[in-house]
């Protein structure tokens, strides 16, 4: 009975809470929708780097919320023919971001809006979208969904090297997320978390799986900013695509989401902001490999954490608060792997650095990436390769691992995004992933050419058509090269 009384006493609270709440007792009604009513408004530098051009409404600080799409995981540093498990596929999504002049997606941290709204604490602000994925390619690909590179035809496993077009419809992109405002205990500090969740994991066509894209929290002390959780790389902080699925992973777009503790500091100087932040993560997250196959992650053995750190300068080119900055950084990411098996007992290490740069005026925005590295495939680079070890027989006909290497490989993409009117947008990319000393049959070349369009016809509806090219070169004799033409149309209510 006490329970009862217990439950009715909480339900009586939350009752004339949420009333009080939507009367807007305390609060000025109308204050809520103003960008960052009192408190919150500075948020100004968000700590999460980059952030920068994002979408509107939050005052520069946050990150923009990223309309990412991202890929999947899987990071098959199979041979050709192994696509990458449709588990582990994920593919991502692009999605997010509603407004069609929403610059693209960086890969910086996933913002956390500004909960409108008063003073009640924590303060919950959902959001997502559902969406519908129609895509036709001309050859078969890594991964249906998330593209990735495409298959050689001399691998697809059917009789014949003629080209095998494939179909896939898919609603995996939805996507569903929460900011909170947890807390500000002090004028400067604020604390907040973010969880976000789509489909992009395994399970059948019919029963997907969720997935985890974001998920911590993060304290903000003025320009300080100190985050714990899963969300994107530190590092290569730009994404190639946009609201389409593709990010173009291992086709020149390097960064994915990973375990993080991070620090950031982002002064400003009139116009100008610095951004300057390191990370602890982990290695090995993202492709799973095992080279050695001793059932633990080689990333994991390595028994370290990689560091990640990122400096950027922001300048704002337009007047008003919603003007997006031109960025311009460099970042890297330094891990390691660990192999044990045979005659090898050697730590390879995961290195990228990485240049990047976004101008937006007026209606333009550019975007390019570039990427010098090795044992990428962890980072989605590589091609999805990452060491190459040379195998040997032993007398009873056992294989083994010989020597393994690391493969270096450096690449990057180029984005115009055009944004004429408030119901079209269209996209030109172009991007390459060029890994070096792949055995034959490996991947040794991915370009790809991205063309996409989304007409927003009202104002929770967006409709986009796509066209992407993948030309992926394979290495050895009788490794016929692929390209495959990739047809997608979506359609995606954000709420
Ligand atoms: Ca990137
Ligand atoms: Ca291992």
């Amino acid at each position: 009975m006490r329970s009862y009384v217990f439950t009715y006493a909480m339900l009586a609270t939350i009752f004339a809470a949420v009333s009080a709440a939507a009367q807007g007792t305390g609060t000025p009604p109308g204050a809520a929708p103003a960008a960052g009513s009192g408190t919150q408004p500075a948020a100004p530098a968000a700590p999460a780097a980059p952030a920068a051009a994002q979408p509107a409404g939050a005052p520069a600080a946050e990150a923009a919320p990223p309309a990412e799409s991202e890929p999947p995981e899987a990071a098959p540093e199979a041979r050709p023919e192994a696509p990458p498990a449709v588990s582990d596929a994920e593919a991502r999504t692009a999605g997010a971001s509603v407004d069609l002049a929403t610059p693209l997606p960086l890969a910086v941290t996933p913002p956390i809006s500004a909960p409108e709204a008063a003073k009640t604490y924590p303060s919950f602000k959902f959001y997502g979208h559902a969406r519908l994925d129609m895509t036709y390619a001309t050859q078969r690909m890594a991964h249906h969904q998330l593209g990735l590179w495409a298959q050689s035809p001399t691998a697809t496993g059917v009789a014949g090297p003629e080209d095998k077009p494939e179909l896939t419809i898919y609603p995996r992109w939805s996507r569903l997320g929460v900011d909170v405002l947890v807390a500000e205990p002090d004028e400067d500090v604020k604390i907040t978390a973010k969880v976000e969740i789509d489909f992009v994991n395994g399970g059948s066509e019919s029963r997907e799986v969720p997935r985890m894209r974001h998920a911590y929290g993060q304290i903000e002390f003025g320009d300080l900013a100190i985050l714990g959780g899963q969300t994107w790389d530190l590092f290569a902080p730009l994404i190639y695509g946009g609201m389409e699925q593709a990010i173009f992973w291992y086709g020149g777009n390097l960064g994915d989401r990973r375990p993080q503790l991070r620090a950031t500091l982002s002064p400003s100087f009139g116009d100008a902001r610095l951004v300057l932040a390191g990370a602890l993560a982990q290695s090995g997250p993202v492709d799973m490999a095992d080279v050695d196959g001793d059932s633990v992650n080689d990333g994991m053995a390595s028994a370290r954490p990689a560091m990640q750190g990122l400096a950027e300068l922001q300048i704002k080119l337009g007047a008003g608060e919603d003007a997006k900055p031109l960025r311009v950084g460099a970042s890297f990411h330094s891990g390691a792997k660990k192999i044990v098996v045979d005659g090898i007992d050697e730590e390879f290490p995961v290195l990228a650095g990485v240049a990047h740069l976004e101008v937006p005026v007026s209606i333009i925005t550019l975007r390019a990436e570039g990427f010098l590295g090795e044992n990428l495939d962890d980072l989605r680079g590589g091609v999805g390769q990452g060491i190459e070890t040379t195998m040997g027989v032993d007398a009873d006909g056992e294989a083994y691992i010989v020597d393994a290497k690391t493969i270096p490989a450096k690449g990057g993409f180029i984005q115009l995004q055009v944004d004429p009117i408030a119901w079209y947008s269209v996209q030109l990319g172009a991007g390459v992933d060029n890994p070096k000393g792949v055995n034959p049959g490996g991947r040794g070349l991915n370009q790809t050419v991205h063309f996409g369009n989304a007409f927003k016809p009202y104002e929770h509806l967006i409709i986009g058509a796509v066209y992407d090219y993948y030309h992926t070169t394979y290495v050895g004799e009788g490794w016929e090269d692929a390209n495959s033409h990739r047809l997608t149309a979506y359609t995606m209510v954000p709420f």
